[in-house]
């Protein structure tokens, strides 16, 4: 399999420095350009600040990019013809010499492939809520790679309108450890609380570094997700949030959207519903999640 480093993530790797990962659909299909690449940007200098490089990953005219130079990134957030990519999407992608995005599942498969430990997102996909009124049966591929790929993922929880418990318990069959940052609850992205308690927490960066570093040492097959809430002083009420979500889902269901088009389309829902206050949520989990996978990858070493 025939990856593309940029000079930047090259010499880092060469020189044996801490790497993050980053996805792209969150740049494609997360925010407007060119919102986007400001916060792609913002992301990359927060995770220099710590002392480590990133590494966004996609597929750039049918190769696997990681590390961005700057006219890649432009045409990724700029362009309306970039595909939205899990594992099962990237031969289709390669073989026609396209431009994809990578999601958590994708982006985590060639982190591991580059030897890249760490990967700092937003949120996950998750178990979406197949009762009425929901999005009927949809279980993302992020959980299945999450099984099966040894990365540890930074993320903000995963958002409310899927179904939490049933993807909590999804993460336990498939078991990956779910390690909450400071906390002792699930995250649900905009919001610090869930109401569901982690099996793990790790009071500061030290004892987080520990647990993962047991992981990476044992060989599990497993990644690990790491639970960093959204700052306080950005967190959103579940209530508030309830009522944006519920107005987004059913405008998306009268809309017929379906399967992999439905989290951008919500996401696009609810910052137009919000008057942009959910997007500047995200940017700011964003960069919390960026700050927290440098420092972890500089403690992994
Ligand atoms: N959740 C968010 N923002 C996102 C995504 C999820 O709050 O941008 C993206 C991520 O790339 C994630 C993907 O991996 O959506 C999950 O999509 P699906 O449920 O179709 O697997
Ligand atoms: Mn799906």
């Amino acid at each position: 399999m025939k990856i593309e480093y940029s000079s930047k993530v090259k010499a880092a790797m060469d020189n044996g420095k801490p790497v993050v990962a980053l996805e792209s659909t969150i740049i494609s299909h997360g925010f407007p350009y060119p919102e986007n690449i400001a916060l792609a940007n913002e992301m990359e200098a927060v995770i220099e600040a710590e002392g480590a490089v990133p590494a966004t990953i996609a597929i750039i005219d049918g190769v696997i990019k990681c590390g961005l130079e700057e006219a890649e990134l432009k045409k990724l957030a700029s362009s309306g013809d970039v595909m939205k990519c899990s594992v099962r999407d990237l031969p289709l992608v390669i073989s026609e010499g396209k431009t994809g995005a990578t999601t958590v599942a994708s982006t985590s498969f060639i982190a591991a492939k580059a030897g890249i430990k760490v990967f700092a997102t937003g949120g996950i996909g998750g178990v979406h809520r197949a009762e009425e009124g929901g999005n009927g049966f949809d279980i993302s591929a992020d959980l299945l790679e999450l099984s099966r790929t040894p990365v540890a993922v930074v993320a903000a929880g995963a958002k409310s309108i899927l179904d939490l418990p049933a993807t909590m318990e999804v993460l336990e069959s498939y078991s990956v450890p779910v390690i909450g940052y400071e906390t002792d609850e699930f995250p649900a992205f905009h919001c610090r609380t869930s109401g569901l308690k982690l099996p793990a927490s790790a009071g500061d960066m030290d004892a987080l570094g520990k647990m993962v570093a047991a992981h990476f040492d044992m060989e599990l097959p497993s990644g690990l997700l790491v639970c960093n809430p959204i700052p306080h002083e950005n967190a959103m009420s579940e209530e508030e949030v309830e009522g944006l979500i519920k107005a987004a889902q059913e405008e998306a269901i009268n809309a017929g959207v379906k399967g992999a088009a439905m989290t951008p389309y919500i996401l696009g829902a609810l910052n137009r519903l919000s008057g942009g206050k959910t997007s500047e949520v995200n940017h700011a989990l964003a960069l919390n999640n960026g700050k927290v996978a440098a420092k972890l990858a500089a403690i992994l070493g």
